[in-house]
């Protein structure tokens, strides 16, 4: 019989975070309920608002959103929470010993694919709160690089329903049963190969990338007449959590780089509440996740919402990538 998360969790997160996990993933056992209805619970479709960052709201992602804030705020444990779809920090309850934890998501990643039925997710991450005195979180509090992360998971609303959970010692991944209404454990390790064939990018910025993000392409694109000496395949769902599933089940490397559309913004993608997350779960499989500086995980935040070059996968395919960068930045 497989683990079930709850037996997982206890055996492997101390009670205050253990009870966390399961109450956001309980959240998103609902969501899932929601994405499965479709037109028929009147989920489709865009709002008249924006968020933070000016992009144009789905229904989803603001149901998704108060779905979250509503079922994790009864965690003890949590102090505050921190969202893609908020413009500010949430506080639940003043930090103290019990409610030391920050959790961070993105409530509805993909949003894109919600009105054609394709693959779509939550994205979520939890650091620790600094207890020094009582009192409420602020966004300061939540400016920790990815590598003090306590925990971090996605949850894919696809075919199946499918938790990949790190607690920081490796990475496992769970179904929800829909006959027991259970989340079953269903890999106990999960592992990135170093090696693969497979890259994943929006191919249609290609003019606007930096040169060794072009290079990298065309490298892959030359297949075994180039200096890769392989043929690679392209897979692009525009659902980060889709496509960095895939990674995480057969390999693969996954980017979306600056380009110079908007040179000031360094990228598309969320250091908090995407990369960052990702990036821990990716490691914790034994890949590996840059930034087009350096190691993600490493960035000190200066801001809750700031975007990020991101490049996650296969580490000998991150490593190629760095090298590249590397070497544009030394001849330029
Ligand atoms: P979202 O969180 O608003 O859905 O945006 C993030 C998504 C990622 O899931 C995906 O990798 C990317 O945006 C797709 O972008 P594009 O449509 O430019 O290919
Ligand atoms: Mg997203």
């Amino acid at each position: 019989m497989p683990l079930t998360l709850d037996q997982f969790l206890n055996s492997g997160a101390e009670p205050g975070l253990a009870q966390l996990i399961a109450t956001t993933v309980d959240a998103c056992a609902g969501i899932a309920n929601l994405v499965r209805r479709g037109a028929v619970g009147e989920i489709m479709g865009a709002l008249e608002s924006e968020n933070v960052q000016g992009e144009v709201q789905k229904k989803l992602d603001v149901i998704s959103n108060d779905m979250l804030l509503a079922a994790c705020a009864k965690a003890p444990a949590l102090a505050a929470m921190a969202s893609e779809e908020m413009d500010d920090v949430h506080p639940v309850r003043p930090i103290d010993a019990e409610a030391r934890y920050l959790l961070l998501f993105d409530p509805l990643d993909g949003s894109s694919n919600i009105d054609v039925n394709v693959s779509i997710g939550t994205i979520f991450s939890i650091l620790p709160a600094k207890v020094d005195a009582a009192r409420d979180a602020t966004a300061a509090d939540f400016l920790q690089p990815g590598r003090n992360q306590v925990a971090a998971g996605y949850v894919v609303y696809g075919p199946q329903t499918t938790l990949v959970l790190t607690l920081g010692q490796g990475v496992a991944a769970f179904t929800l049963d829909p006959a027991s209404d259970q989340w079953l454990q269903t890999a106990e390790k999960v592992a990135v190969p170093r090696e693969t064939k497979e890259f994943a990018i929006n191919a249609s910025n290609m003019r606007h990338w930096a040169p060794p993000v072009q290079r990298y392409i065309d490298e892959c694109l030359a297949g075994d007449t180039g200096c890769r000496g392989k043929n690679f395949n392209m897979r692009w769902i525009a659902s980060m959590v889709a496509d960095v599933h895939r990674i995480m089940v057969r390999g693969g490397v996954f980017l979306y780089p600056w380009d110079k559309r908007e040179p000031d913004r360094a990228g598309k993608l969320r250091l908090m509440y995407e990369a960052n997350p990702m990036s821990l779960l990716v490691e914790q499989a034994g890949g590996a996740s840059f930034a087009g500086t350096g190691r993600m995980l490493d960035i000190q935040p200066t801001g809750l919402h700031q975007r990020v070059s991101v490049m996650l996968g296969s580490a000998a395919e991150v490593e190629r990538l760095q090298a590249l960068h590397e070497e544009a930045l030394a001849t330029a």
